[in-house]
C-alpha cells in the first residue's frame, strides 16, 4: 500500500477552513503527469473524476488479497468479500443519510438507477393517459428511459420549462403536476448548466398530490451534502465514478416501502430466496434488485471514495468549488465574446460557455494543446442545447483538487483561442 493513502493526509483531515489543495493533489497520482508536454489541468470532472490513492489501493487490495464471490461461499475469502461489500453499502447509507441499508441498491451508475425505476416502478404503475414529469434540463439518462416506458404504456412525458438563466420555471412545473402525474424525475444539478434545483420544494409540491420523486444525483453527490431523508425524495441515484470512485458502480436509493412494492429489475442469482419451476420467491431488499454477481470491487472502491470525501467534508468541498466557480465565471466574463450558458443563482461546479462563432470543439482542441482538459459538445443534454439555440458548449467542471491557478490557466487558454481565431 502506498504512503499516500488519502485518509491520513493532512489535506484530507484538516479540521476546518480552506482545503489544503496541494496536499490533496498528492493523493491523486494521475494529476502529477504532464500531457502534451504541459502540466495536466483536469477540468472535466462532471464527466468523471480522478481517483485518490485510497481508492486505487482499495481496488488493488481487493484483487490481491480479498477477491471472492459474495453471499455464497462458506469459505474465508467469501466471508471477507461479503463483509467488505456490505460495509460499503453501510458507507453509502451514511453518505446519503438513508434510514436503512435495505434502501441502498448497488447498480452500474446513475443511468442504470433511472432505468431500474422506469422498468420496474414505471412498468408497474403507468397506464394509458398517465404522465411522467421531467424538466427541460435533464441529461439523456433522465429522458430516454421515460420515453421508452411511456411509449410502451401509452403514457405521456411532460417537460417543465427552464428560464433563460437555466433555472426551473417552478410555477410551470407546479401547473404540470396533476392527478395524471405518476412520477416526477428531475436532476439535482444540471450537468450542462450547473443549476442546482430546489429539490425539497419540488418534492413538497409533488407529494401534495402523492406523486413520488426520483432525483438524478449524478452531479450533486460529488458537490453537495445530500440527505435523502431531509430532501424526502423517494428515489435518488448517483454514479461512483463522479465521486472519486470507480466506474461501473453506482447507487439507487429508494424508500423501502416503494422498493418493496416494485417488481424486480432483472432475474438471476442472489435476487431470489427460493426457486422452483412452478414459483420463485424473491429475496428481501435490497438483494431483490441485485441479480447476478455484482461489481464487488467497484462497491468496495466506492466505499473507499466515500470515506475519502467524508474525511474532507462535503461542505468544505462545496465551498472550495464555489470559490473556483466564482473565480472562473469572473475570469471568463472578462473576455470579450464569451457567453456563459447557465447563469442560475444557485450553481455547482459547472461552467458552460460559447465563444462567439468559434466552435466549442475548436476551443477544446486548443485548450488540450495547453494540457487543459474540458468537455465540449452537447453533454448528453441535447434538449438543453436546443433551448439555447446552440449546437454545443465548452464546459469546464471543477473538483476538489482543482486550484485557482488552474482556473487562471483556463482563462489564459481561452485568451489563446481568441488569438488563434483573430
Ligand atoms: N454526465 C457528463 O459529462 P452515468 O453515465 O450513468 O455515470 O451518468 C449519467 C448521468 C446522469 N445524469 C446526469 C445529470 C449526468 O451528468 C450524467 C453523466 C456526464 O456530463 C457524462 S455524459
Amino acid at each position: 500500500m502506498s504512503a499516500h493513502h488519502g485518509l491520513s493526509s493532512p489535506g484530507a483531515i484538516a479540521e476546518k477552513g480552506e482545503l489544503d489543495v496541494e496536499t490533496i493533489r498528492r493523493d491523486f497520482p494521475i494529476l502529477s503527469q504532464r500531457v502534451r508536454h504541459k502540466p495536466l489541468v483536469y477540468l472535466d470532472n462532471a464527466a468523471t473524476t480522478q481517483k485518490p490513492r485510497a481508492v486505487i489501493d482499495a481496488l488493488l487490495r481487493y484483487y490481491e488479497t480479498e477477491n471472492s464471490n459474495i453471499h455464497r461461499g462458506v469459505h474465508y475469502l467469501s466471508e471477507v468479500a461479503t463483509e467488505k461489500y456490505e460495509k460499503a453499502r453501510e458507507r453509502v447509507r451514511g453518505f446519503l443519510h438513508a434510514e436503512s441499508t435495505s434502501e441502498i441498491v448497488f447498480v452500474r451508475g446513475a443511468t442504470e438507477g433511472i432505468n431500474l425505476v422506469a422498468q420496474t416502478y414505471g412498468r408497474a404503475n403507468l397506464s394509458a393517459g398517465d404522465e411522467v414529469l421531467i424538466s427541460a434540463m435533464e441529461h439523456h439518462s433522465n429522458i430516454v428511459p421515460w420515453q421508452m416506458i411511456c411509449d410502451e404504456k401509452n403514457a405521456r412525458l411532460r417537460v417543465a420549462p427552464i428560464g433563460e438563466s437555466g433555472e426551473l420555471d417552478f410555477g410551470a412545473f407546479e401547473q404540470l403536476l396533476s392527478p395524471r402525474t405518476k412520477l416526477v424525475a428531475i436532476t439535482h444539478v444540471s450537468n450542462a448548466l450547473g443549476t442546482i434545483n430546489p429539490i425539497r420544494q419540488i418534492v413538497q409540491a409533488a407529494h401534495r398530490l402523492h406523486v413520488p420523486v426520483l432525483v438524478d444525483g449524478a452531479q450533486s453527490a460529488p458537490h453537495l451534502p445530500v440527505d435523502v431523508q431531509s430532501l424526502d425524495c423517494d428515489f435518488f441515484t448517483f454514479s461512483g465514478h463522479k465521486v472519486y470512485g470507480p466506474t461501473g458502480i453506482g447507487i439507487l436509493y429508494g424508500k423501502a416501502a416503494l422498493l418493496d412494492d416494485m417488481p424486480p429489475y432483472q432475474g438471476g442469482g442472489d435476487m431470489i430466496s427460493s426457486v422452483t419451476f412452478e414459483k420463485t420467491i424473491y429475496n428481501k431488499l435490497p438483494y431483490k434488485f441485485e441479480a447476478g454477481t455484482p461489481n464487488i470491487a467497484g462497491a468496495i472502491g466506492l466505499g473507499a471514495a466515500i470515506d475519502y470525501v467524508q474525511a474532507i467534508g462535503l461542505q468544505r468541498i462545496a465551498a472550495h468549488e464555489d470559490h473556483l466557480l466564482a473565480h472562473a465565471t469572473a475570469a471568463l466574463e472578462a473576455i470579450a465574446g464569451i457567453r456563459i450558458i447557465g447563469t442560475a443563482k444557485r450553481k455547482a461546479g459547472v461552467l458552460s460557455f460559447v465563444f462567439g462563432e468559434i466552435h466549442p470543439h475548436d476551443v477544446g482542441t486548443i485548450l488540450d494543446q495547453e494540457g487543459i482538459a474540458i468537455r465540449t459538445g452537447h453533454h448528453c443534454a441535447q434538449p438543453v442545447m436546443q433551448r439555447y439555440g446552440i449546437p454545443a458548449t465548452a464546459r469546464a467542471s471543477f473538483g476538489l483538487y482543482n486550484t485557482i491557478a488552474e482556473v487562471d490557466a483556463l482563462a489564459a487558454g481561452v485568451g489563446l483561442v481568441r488569438e488563434v481565431f483573430a
